[in-house]
């Protein structure tokens, strides 16, 4: 059975980068394709430095057929360009869902290591705190932060992957249709961890490879420092909101069971 495959890419001044990360991701289309279709979305943010524009010339040229872009109304944040993806994706029968940044900090040959481990799993996390990970070029004030974030997650929702606050994630679609996509409180830094937390409330299985993450060479960060006061707060929402995202779940396995019981 052939599976289909986005990749999607959430891209804000990113015009420095966006060829050159394209190139690499279909460099593994060679070895992907043979039994499978990688297609790739990008969500723009109406960059200023024209991303889009060259976007659209590369999928005439290039990628016919195998590039997608959605144009949003200016910078409304990471999270909801995420979710704006997703639902494509649910929309456009897709099997398994990447989230890569644009900046060649995510490093497609990893593609390879993900597709082999979500046979056995529904969400695959791309991993710098484990053997064979790491983090290059990063000050020690980014290593930090990082560090912190996850351990601060990891100890106030209970979870126990090693890194929760990256964005390379390989998800099955289940988990993305089972996900309330429109409830998600998260927009910035704590979106990946909010995201990692409800899959893992819904009982799916995830697992963890490991990626060397390289900081961007061309353009700029786009963290501010009011995600991270977001990042904060949510985590702890979050936590509150365990029960009732707990019993959502509960109703939701009923209500599969009721449907069964129905049908057979
Ligand atoms: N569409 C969209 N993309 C964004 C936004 N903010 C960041 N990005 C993209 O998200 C990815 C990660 O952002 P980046 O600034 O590299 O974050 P960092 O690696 O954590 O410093 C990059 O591909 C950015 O272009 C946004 O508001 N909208
Ligand atoms: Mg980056």
């Amino acid at each position: 059975m052939k599976n289909n495959i986005l990749i999607i890419v959430p891209t804000y001044n990113e015009i420095d980068n966006i060829k050159e990360i394209l190139k690499q991701i279909y460099t593994q289309l060679e070895y992907i394709e043979q039994n499978k279709s990688l297609h790739v979305l990008i969500v723009d943010d109406s960059s200023p430095d024209g991303t889009a524009d060259l976007v659209k010339e590369l999928q005439a040229d290039n990628y016919k057929g195998k590039l997608h872009l959605i144009e949003r109304e200016g910078k409304l944040g990471l999270g909801t360009a995420y979710i704006t993806g997703f639902k494509w994706a649910i929309k456009n029968n897709y099997d398994y869902v990447f989230e890569m940044d644009a900046d060649l900090s995510h490093n497609p040959k990893y593609l390879p290591d993900f597709l082999e481990r979500i046979k056995t799993s529904d969400l695959v996390l791309g991993t710098r705190y484990m053997k064979g990970g790491g983090v290059v070029n990063w000050g020690k004030h980014r290593i930090l932060i990082s560090k912190g974030g996850n351990l601060y997650s990891k100890i106030i929702l209970g979870l126990p992957y090693r890194d929760l606050t990256g964005g390379y994630k390989c998800f099955s679609v289940e988990v993305l249709k089972t996900i309330d996509l429109d409830s998600i409180i998260s927009n910035g830094y704590a979106f990946q961890i909010e995201l990692t937390y409800r899959a893992h409330l819904r009982g799916f299985k995830i697992s963890e490879t490991p990626i060397i993450f390289h900081d961007r060479i061309a353009g700029k960060s786009k963290l501010s420092n009011n995600v991270f006061t977001e990042a904060v707060k949510n985590i702890i929402l979050l936590r509150l909101k365990k029960n009732t995202l707990t019993k959502e779940f509960k109703n939701l396995s009923k209500a599969y069971q009721t449907i069964e019981s129905i049908k057979g």
